[in-house]
Order: structure tokens, then sequence, then C-alpha cells
């Protein structure tokens, strides 16, 4: 990794990356919608399932189901393995320390609101100040609002520009003695800006601030390196990196993980428990109360596994010409309305189209087979600044190919047809 705040650069691999023999790890993508071939173009809500994931779950669950930590019994100390072993590969994957800064957790919304009430919560007080941006998804801002009330902490907002961009000048004039957190996305769901989190991340080390991001978008599309970067948490959903649902990761650094009290109560998480008190365990097992969600984690080692072998880079420079591809064909579309248009972004596009409401468009397209989002995308603050209710969002993965971008024209083409 180059320069690890302009994903472009670190993906400049060139090799052949044949899509249609890639495709046939997918099953999901034979099947038909509506009488036509299924164009999955909502790979940012969640992305398809490669058959290594789910044949890992299947033969997880027909050979090896047990609880973890707690048995003696083979199958047990069998499953105890496996999930420690995904555990060594999330670790890997995006180059932490040791596997004690790698939290199983529910997804990137539940390690948000760990950090929040774990972090937050003990160590911030009235004054203090929480900076995250107008380009968040709604789970890096509900749990800064939740927590500015519980503390009396003020959250500040990084302006975006007409592009989608964060306005840095702005994000300098924002950073203080006062600053305690920032919260930042990697890769924004709503536009696919890539922002340039390590200059963000050093300039809020510089006044002592501690540094989360929500790379909920970007695993699935750039290569993540947390020492390199140098940000204290670093979380991610593995339903997006074609892992399953329900299983999420919190990177933490060591240090800081381990002065933090526990989110939850429960089993695993605890040493001794009397009837007075209770003592904690170790890391990262302080933070996983209950029995964990163990077939998402060998999934999730599976989904790893897989990206890894492919070569996340090679996958990341194709899904760029792919929006390439189709920028420049959404282009000749009259009446449609780019939204976001940040210089360095990917995997994302957003659009208005004249006259038409963007849930209508999701409809009409749905008929012609091709699955996109249309909404606010859970980021309300993005549509404000643009001032437009919803936008129609159609999201690449890999697996994606020229004729699906065509097919997604050809069916805006027959919206535009319906509604004149
Ligand atoms: N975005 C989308 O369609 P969970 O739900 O915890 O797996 O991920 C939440 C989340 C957090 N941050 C970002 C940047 C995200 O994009 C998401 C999920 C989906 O854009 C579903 S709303």
């Amino acid at each position: 990794m180059n320069n690890p705040n302009t994903a472009k650069t670190i993906i400049k691999t060139p090799a052949p990356f044949d899509v249609e023999s890639i495709r046939k790890d997918f099953p999901i993508l034979n099947e038909q919608v509506h009488g036509k071939p299924l164009v999955y173009l909502d790979n940012a809500a969640t992305s398809q399932k490669p058959k290594q994931v789910i044949e890992s779950l299947d033969t997880y669950y027909r050979e090896t189901n047990s609880n973890i930590h707690r048995g003696v019994h083979t199958l047990s100390e069998k499953a105890t393995a496996i999930y420690e072993k995904a555990r060594g590969k999330v670790k890997d994957f995006i180059n932490a320390d040791s596997t004690k800064e790698i939290v199983f957790v529910r997804g990137a919304t539940e390690a948000i609101n760990l950090v929040a009430q774990s972090f937050g919560r003990n160590t911030l007080k009235p004054g203090d100040e929480i900076i995250i941006t107008e380009l968040e998804h709604h789970s890096n801002i509900v749990p800064w609002q939740i927590l500015s009330e519980q503390t009396g902490a003020t959250l500040r907002y990084i302006p975006i520009n007409d592009a989608g961009e964060l306005i840095l000048e702005e994000y300098e004039k924002l950073l203080g003695d006062k600053t305690r957190i920032v919260a930042v996305g990697h890769i924004s769901n709503a536009l696919g800006t890539i922002n340039p989190i390590k200059t963000i991340i050093d300039k809020a080390h510089a006044v002592g601030a501690k540094v989360i991001v929500d790379g909920a978008q970007a695993v699935p599309h750039t290569r993540v390196d947390v020492k390199e970067l140098d940000c204290d948490f670093y979380v991610f959903s593995g339903h997006k990196l074609f892992g399953p649902t329900g299983i999420g990761v919190l990177y933490g650094k060591e240090a800081i993980l381990e002065s933090m009290p526990p989110y939850q109560g429960g089993g695993d998480m605890i040493q001794m428990v009397t009837m007075e008190k209770s003592t904690y365990n170790t890391l990262p097992y302080k933070f996983e109360a209950g029995t964990p969600h163990i077939a998402g984690v060998i999934g999730l080692g599976a989904a790893i596994d897989y990206v890894s072998e492919l070569g996340l880079e090679v996958a990341a420079q194709y899904e760029i010409e792919l929006l390439d591809y189709a920028n420049e064909q959404a282009s000749q579309v009259t009446g449609l309305n780019f939204v976001g248009t940040a210089k360095n972004k990917t995997s994302i596009l957003s659009f208005t189209i004249d006259g038409i409401h963007p849930h209508d468009i999701g409809t009409i397209l749905d008929g012609e087979g091709v699955a996109i989002r249309a909404g606010h995308h859970c980021a309300m603050p993005v549509m404000e600044r643009f001032n437009i209710p919803a936008t129609a969002r159609a999201s690449f993965a890999f697996y994606n190919t020229r004729q699906e971008v065509d097919a997604l024209i050809q069916a805006i083409d027959k919206c535009q047809k319906v509604f004149n």
C-alpha cells in the first residue's frame, strides 16, 4: 500500500481478471427475477456469497456444530479451533498486531456502539468534542449523538463540497484541544467517496484525539492495513465482504481495548463470578459476552480466504474500470443527474432522474431483473446536503460485468419511457 489515502494508487497490479469464472462461484447470480436474469447491483447493502462461504457454513453445521470455549469434548475443541483460526485470518487480513485486537461483534453498527459506550462514555465529559462528517451512515452518527446526550460532549461535523468530498480545511478548523474522538467512514455508502483517512487520522492524533474508522464499505474494495493507517479503532461487517450476515469485526489497539470496561456482561467474558462481584476475561473475550455467532465467524474466515486468493487489489482495479464504464454510459442518459462526483471514489453510482422518484426507478428496474437500492441509504444528512429526498444507487462488486451495466442503462431507458 503506497498511499493509504488513495485507493487508486494501491490497486495498480495488472493481471487478467476472469469475471466469468468468478461468477461461477456465486450460485445466486444464476437466479431469475420476474423472468429476467438477475442483475445484482445492490452490493453496498450486502454482497452475494461464494459457494466456498456457503459450503463452510454447511460443513460446520453438518460436522462440527458445538459451543466454543466451554466443552472438553472433541467437537467443542474442533469448533473452538476453527473459530480462533478465523480470528487469526482477520488479524492478518487487516494487518493487526495481535488476535487480542480482533473482537467479533454483530457488525459495523454494533462495533461503533461498543466503542461509543465503552470507550466514549467512560472518557468524555461536558465540553469535550466528537468530530464526525456529513457523509456518515446513520450507524456512525446516532451512537455519537446518544453519547453526546449522555456525557454533555458536543458533536461537530466536517462538511462536504458539491462533489461529496470532505472539506479538509474545515476539519482543521474543527480540531482543537477539546477534540477527543474523530469518527469517520473510509468509503461513503451513499456516494462512494474514498476519504483521505490517513490524513484525517494523523491530524486527529496531533491534537491527542482517538480515531475510529467505519470501514463497512471499504474492506470489500480496498486493502486495509490498520498498522499503516495507525487508526485506534477500525470496524466492518462480514456480510458486505462476501461473508455471512450477523458477524462483524471491531479492531482496536490493544492498549486502548485493555483500558476499556466490558460493553456487555454474560458468559465467556468473565474470569470469576461471585455473588458480590465479577472479574473479567482477557482480550478479546472481555468484549464477547454470550455464545457468539460461531458459524458466522467461520463463514467470515472463508470469505477472507476467498478474497485473499482472488486478490483484492486486482478485483478493485476491475471495479474501478467497471465504474468508469458505468459513468460513461450513464452520462449519455438525458435527465440523469450524478450525486457524488468525488475524484477519488469507487463502486457506487448514485443518481436521480428528472421527474421520476428514486423509489419508482427502483421498482421499475426490479421488473427488469435489476436490483438497486433507492432511498436515503441510511445517510439522511447526505441527502439534506444535496437537498434531495433520495437517490437511486447502483453499487458494484467484482462479479458484475459491463453487460450488467448495459442492462442497468436499458432498464433506466425503459423507466423513462414509462414515465414519459
Ligand atoms: N450500509 C447500505 O445499503 P451493518 O448494518 O452494521 O452491517 O452496517 C452498517 C453500515 C455502517 N457504515 C456504512 C458505511 C454502511 O454502509 C453500513 C451499511 C448498507 O448502504 C445498509 S444501510
